[in-house]
């Protein structure tokens, strides 16, 4: 049976998506670029899966538009998050952690129920709190399957927006979350020195190929990794504006560049390999 790999990789500053896949050796790229509803980006994602799986060679480029958009962005996407799809399976009952070795993770399991971990403070509103379990309307176990103590913002029984700040001590490039129920409202901002690095929302995770809100689907209760290249952050900030932002493993490390932003490059190589040769 052949392996199939498929992998949704964001350019939030430039809405730069790469829906890219491996089977054996070889590799299939499509990039999206700027506007494209919920459906475009996953009816994409279905069609490469399934070229992936018959063998058919995929270089897709949804507009002309796109390959001069592509080109332009070149220069800025080092300095963009990207966003990865995919942890590995925990040994604790919760689910999904992160593949990363090395990683710093924070499972909440040795925090008191309505506590906060080490390094992690209430900053806004309802702040948020370690919960087990499920309370309908206020918070959800991550996939409804995770027995262990998790992170939910904001805590029960408050105000319904609330903000957890995280700062656990180093500078990373790298930070990956089991994420449960991903919400719109749900916002995280990476901070280094004060300095905003950048901020993702529950809506541009679902836009790069999660689902919406669903407690239970797989594509709504995600193991996401967000990498920062050359960049790192010292802060974590989880915001949500209604119940609930629910988290577990947050895991804090500095990575290497996934394969697929090597890919990403292979492929704007190739393209301006072509516009090269189009213009001699
Ligand atoms: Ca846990
Ligand atoms: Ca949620």
């Amino acid at each position: 049976m052949r392996e199939v790999h498929a992998t949704v990789t964001r350019v939030t500053s430039e809405s730069l998506t790469v829906v890219s896949c491996h089977a054996s050796r070889t590799v299939y790229l499509s990039i999206i670029y700027g506007a494209g509803t919920d459906h475009a980006y996953s009816s994409e994602r279905a069609k490469l899966a399934s070229s992936c799986e018959s063998g058919e060679q995929v270089m897709r480029i949804r507009t002309k538009l796109a390959v001069t958009a592509v080109l332009l962005t070149a220069a800025s996407m080092a300095q963009g998050v990207s966003i990865t799809f995919g942890g590995c399976a925990a040994g604790d009952g919760s689910g999904l952690t992160t593949c990363q070795s090395g990683a710093t993770v924070v499972n909440f399991d040795s925090t008191s129920i309505g506590s906060l971990p080490t390094g992690y403070a209430n900053t806004g509103a309802g702040g948020g709190a370690v919960v087990n379990g499920s309370m309908p309307g206020l918070y959800a176990a991550p996939g409804l399957t995770d027995t262990t103590n998790y992170l939910t913002v904001p805590a029960p029984g408050s105000n319904p927006v609330g903000e957890v700040t995280a700062q656990i001590g180093g500078s990373y490039n790298y930070f990956g979350l089991y994420w449960g129920s991903i919400d719109t409202y749900n916002t995280l901002s990476f901070y280094s020195d004060g300095n905003l690095v950048d901020e993702v929302t529950g809506s541009d995770v679902i836009a790069a190929g999660a689902a919406f809100g669903d407690q239970t689907a797989a594509g709504s209760n995600e193991y996401i990794n967000f990498f920062f290249g050359n960049q790192t952050f010292d802060t974590v900030v989880f915001d949500s504006s209604n119940f609930a932002f629910e988290s577990d493993n947050h895991a804090y490390a500095n990575v290497p560049e996934p394969a697929t932003l090597g890919l990403l490059g292979l492929g704007l190589a190739g393209l301006g390999l072509m516009r090269r040769r189009k213009a001699s």
